[in-house]
């Protein structure tokens, strides 16, 4: 298998989407597709690149964000608040080595390394669309897991109805204040399973940086961007809706659903529109962020203005 380190590989901060899209896709067709193809090189700390991706299904064809505004416009508040200081303190948390309790209502809790959690599910690419509550969007080229495939894993209990996700929090480093640390979002059980939640642990073909969420964090992409806790070290099956820490900030503003939903407001400002990063003008937002098709089941019957 190859192992791509970075010397071999031109940065991809000046590979325009389009030469990166050929490759990806050159990448794709060497690699077969197979699920062996999409197993990560000895180790995701040796090497900074992954390996031939499989190529999902559920990605998006939209381009995407340049891999510089993806990796410098930032929200990490235990990195600073301002959009770039997640980027300019990555010295701050140290990715590795790295544990992931898996945890809770389940019959077989365990512990991670990186690299086991890579053994056990293959990390493919999956592009997708992401918009923040602030009122912006971008299309970041994941590299994760399936979550529902690792849940499996555990064997959730019958009492298990809610899954808590815990971000790393290190006082003597990090930002004091803000939130009511550690950072912690939830998602119903079906959420967590469904298969468009992943855990990224890598953008642009290569080992997630720092600013995004280093080594491992949710992303669930027909949700604010809130909802992907960055840098998780716990994942903890729980019988009722966790209370997350946006929540406890600002329960008028930010529920628990967090689902894109242009018809109902932020109290302070409308989401019916973004600005997708390297865009001039402002594009109307999609319900469910454009993921409606495939999740918008999961919300059949249910309140999205009471939900929110
Ligand atoms: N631990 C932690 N996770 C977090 C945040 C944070 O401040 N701390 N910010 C969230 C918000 S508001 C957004 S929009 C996304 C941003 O992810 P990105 O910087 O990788 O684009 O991360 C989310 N996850
Ligand atoms: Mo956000």
């Amino acid at each position: 298998m190859l192992i791509r380190r970075t010397a071999d590989i031109l940065p991809s901060e000046i590979t325009p989407p389009d030469v990166y899209r050929s490759r990806r896709n050159f990448l794709a067709q060497a690699g077969g597709l197979t699920a062996a193809a999409a197993l990560p090189m000895a180790s995701a700390h040796a090497a900074t690149a992954f390996g031939p991706l499989a190529a999902s299904p559920l990605s998006t064809t939209e381009t995407p964000t340049s891999r510089r505004a993806v990796t410098t416009y930032n929200n990490f508040y235990e990195l600073g608040t301002d959009k770039s200081d997640p980027a300019e303190n990555i010295h701050r948390l140290k990715p590795s080595p790295w544990t992931l309790r898996i945890e809770g209502l389940v019959n077989k809790p365990r512990s991670l390394g990186i690299d086991e959690l890579l053994k056990l599910v293959p990390p493919e690419e999956r592009i997708y669309r992401m918009r923040c509550v602030e009122g912006w969007s971008m299309v970041i080229p994941w590299v994760g897991i399936p979550l529902g495939s690792l849940l499996k894993l555990v064997e959730p209990q019958g009492s298990a109805k809610y899954v808590e996700f815990v971000s790393h929090y290190d006082r003597a480093t990090m930002t004091r204040g803000v939130l009511d640390w550690p950072y912690t979002e939830g998602l119903r059980l079906d959420e967590a399973r469904h298969p468009l939640t992943i855990l990224a642990v890598g953008l642009y073909g290569e080992v997630l940086p720092v600013q995004n969420g280093a080594p491992v964090r949710l992303v669930v992409p027909w949700k604010y961007g809130f909802k992907g806790a960055k840098s998780l070290v716990a994942i903890r099956f729980v019988e009722r809706q966790p209370v997350t820490a946006w929540m406890k900030a600002g329960p008028s503003e930010y529920g628990f659903y967090a689902n894109v939903n242009p018809d109902v407001d932020h109290p302070r400002w409308s989401q019916a529109t973004e600005r997708r990063i390297g865009e001039f003008t402002k594009r109307k937002t999609l319900m469910l962020n454009g993921y409606s098709d495939q999740v918008g089941s999961l919300y059949a019957g249910m309140d999205l203005r009471r939900f929110y």
